[in-house]
Parts: C-alpha cells; structure tokens; sequence
C-alpha cells in the first residue's frame, strides 16, 4: 500500500528546535500526515517520514528565472483574448495589454504570465498564428524593459518558441507536456523553466461531470508521472514548477480537496505555482457571480496557499494581493519583504 506524506506547515512564533523549514521557505514542520488509499489518514512524526520524501521536502527550492523562492511571489495574470473569463477583451489591444503589464508590475508583480489562448471551461482552441499575433509584439516591446520574467501561458510548441524569441523566459504549459510534444522538446533545449499544472481533460470539454477516485492523490500521481516525463525528455529538475490546476477538470468538492491540503505537493520536489484568482468555486462559495467582483475570496484563498508553503501565486489582482501578503508576512514573523 503506497503511503504519501503531507508535511503539516506552520508558521507559528513558537518553533521548536527539531523542526525542519518547508523547501527552504517561511513554513516549518515536525510532523506528517500519513495518507493512503484505503485507511484514514494518521498524523506521525518527522522522523517516520522516508528518507527520499523527507529529502524532497527540505530541499530549498532554485530561482526561477532569477526570482528567489524563499519568500512568495506573485506572478500577475496578463490574458490578450476576447473571451478569458475575468478579463477577456479588457487586454486585447497591444497598447492596452501593455499599460495593464506595466501596472502589475509596479503595484508588485514578480512574474508576468501572458497568455492568447483562454483556457476556461468551454473555451474553444485558437489557432497558433492568432494566438502569436496576440501575445509576441506585447513581449516584445516589453522585454528589458519592466525588469521582471515574462512566463508565456500557452499549450502549443509554436507560440512558446516565438514568445522565448521575443524574451519571454519561462513557459507556462496547463497541458503539463501532453497537448503539444514538442513543448518538451523546447523546453529542454532552450533550458526554459516550465510549470507543468494538472488538468484532467481539455478545456472544451473537462467540466464535463469529472471524476477521481482519490482527487488529491490521483492529482499527486499524476503530477509525478508528469515530472517524470518530463525529466526523461531532458528538462532539468531545476527548471520544473509544478501546479495542482485548481478548476481544470475539477468540482466544487475536488477544488477543497485539493487546497486543504496542498502540502502533498511539497513532496514532488518543486516549487508549486497556485492558481486560484477570480475562479469559479470562488464565485459560488463567496456569492460573486461576477469574476470582477471575486477579489477578497480569491486574496482569502492566495493567503491560505502562502500557510501551505505555495511558491508563486497566480493572481490577477497584484495591488490587493500585495498589501494583503505584506501583512500576512509581517505578522506570521517572517520579515516584511515579501
Ligand atoms: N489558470 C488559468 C490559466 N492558466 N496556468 C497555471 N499554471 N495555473 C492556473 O491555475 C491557470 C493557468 C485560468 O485563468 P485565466 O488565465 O484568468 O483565464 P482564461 O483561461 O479564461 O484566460
């Protein structure tokens, strides 16, 4: 019977001498929580963590991209499309997209993820050339020049290598390698840091009543596979950040699941980028029917994946984000920088 591991994070004042720091970050853990398949879960010491688990948890987490990872970060959310859920057509001239850019950037943003192709549930593929035309002249004119990584949010080989030539640095592939082989192949020969995120489905079709045995572990499990994969066609683990795709073929319940106990994900060995901003669970739980108005619920939620240990928060409001992660900083005690 596989047991997987969830070291159980804390932040608190009173740290005792024995524990260990969380992948080189602001969290601390004594103590696991033991989960399986079959049998309830079981809170057990450090100590009856295995060696290699144990090693992947304490093990702190390289730059990406020259941005340090010892302290959350805030990637700010750029879609250029007419149809993304929360920002569609608001972004989707070259001049709006980059006044936008620059504003994520000056109210905090670490990374910049530009994207052309919504992936929202029901969202329809766009064609590479489109998907091009949208995002590379907005890289392209604002590379050097705002003085944090552009990441690329898109599935497809060809877009990525032409926003890499524009001076995109990092990919952004919410197919986790599968929609386009080549994504791999790219990644490794250009050496590009890549989040691969976990989707179950495509985006037409995958909130078509999806289903998993154990959504917390099937999600694990396949991340890994993933990461894997990915080490096999030649990316450094180094370079890898992984993503639990909150809202990718997932439920109400399978979201909850997941983000009470985001941890696991510590386990896989990589930085873990969280996207929840403006999503729809955010919306049903806190009576925002409108994305525009899912500010506070999403902040909520940011800050409780900054208790579980969440590297880069995907957000798409960096100003309230900001203040509110510079107080969470300065009251959990781990310095006022962040
Ligand atoms: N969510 C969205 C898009 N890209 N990438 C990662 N790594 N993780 C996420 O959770 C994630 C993502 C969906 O949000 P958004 O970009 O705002 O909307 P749309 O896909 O409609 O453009």
């Amino acid at each position: 019977m596989t047991a997987y591991y969830r070291p159980i994070p804390s932040q608190d004042a009173a740290r005792p001498a024995h524990a260990l720091t969380l992948a080189g970050g602001w969290t601390w853990f004594t103590q696991a929580e033991r989960l399986t398949r079959s049998g309830p879960p079981a809170i057990v010491p450090m100590t009856e963590i295995p060696a290699d688990i144990l090693h992947a948890l304490t093990g702190p987490r390289p730059a990406i991209a020259g941005t340090a990872l010892d302290a959350p970060r805030l990637m700010g959310v750029l879609n250029i499309t007419p149809d993304s859920f929360s920002d569609g057509g608001r972004f989707d001239t070259a001049k709006a997209a980059r006044a936008q850019a620059e504003a994520l950037v000056t109210e905090g943003a670490d990374i910049l993820d530009i994207g052309g192709e919504s992936t929202r549930p029901g969202a329809d593929p766009v064609p590479v050339d489109i998907e091009i035309d949208r995002t590379v002249p907005v890289i392209a004119a604002l590379s050097g020049k705002i003085g944090v990584p552009i990441s690329i949010d898109t599935r497809k080989a060809q877009v990525a290598r032409a926003a890499l030539g524009a001076g995109a640095q990092i990919l952004n592939d919410v197919s986790a390698l599968t929609h386009d082989p080549g994504m791999a192949t790219l990644a490794a020969d250009t050496n590009a840091p890549i989040c691969l995120m976990h989707a179950q489905g495509d985006p037409k079709t995958m909130h078509q009543d999806p289903r998993y045995g154990n959504v917390l572990l099937d999600v694990y499990d396949q991340l890994a596979e993933r990461l894997r994969a990915a080490l096999a066609a030649g990316i450094h683990r180094d370079r890898i950040i992984l993503d639990p795709g909150i809202g990718f073929g997932k439920t109400l319940d399978h979201n909850l699941t997941l983000l009470r106990r985001l941890s696991l994900f510590h386990a896989l060995g990589c930085p873990i980028l969280l996207g929840v901003s403006r999503k729809r669970f955010i919306g049903t739980i806190g009576n925002a029917p409108d994305p525009q108005d899912r500010m506070p619920g999403s902040v909520a939620v940011a800050l409780h994946g900054v208790s579980q240990g969440m590297q880069i928060l995907r957000v798409h409001d960096i100003k309230e984000t900001k203040q509110a992660l510079s107080l969470y900083r300065a009251v959990t005690g781990k310095g006022t920088e962040a």
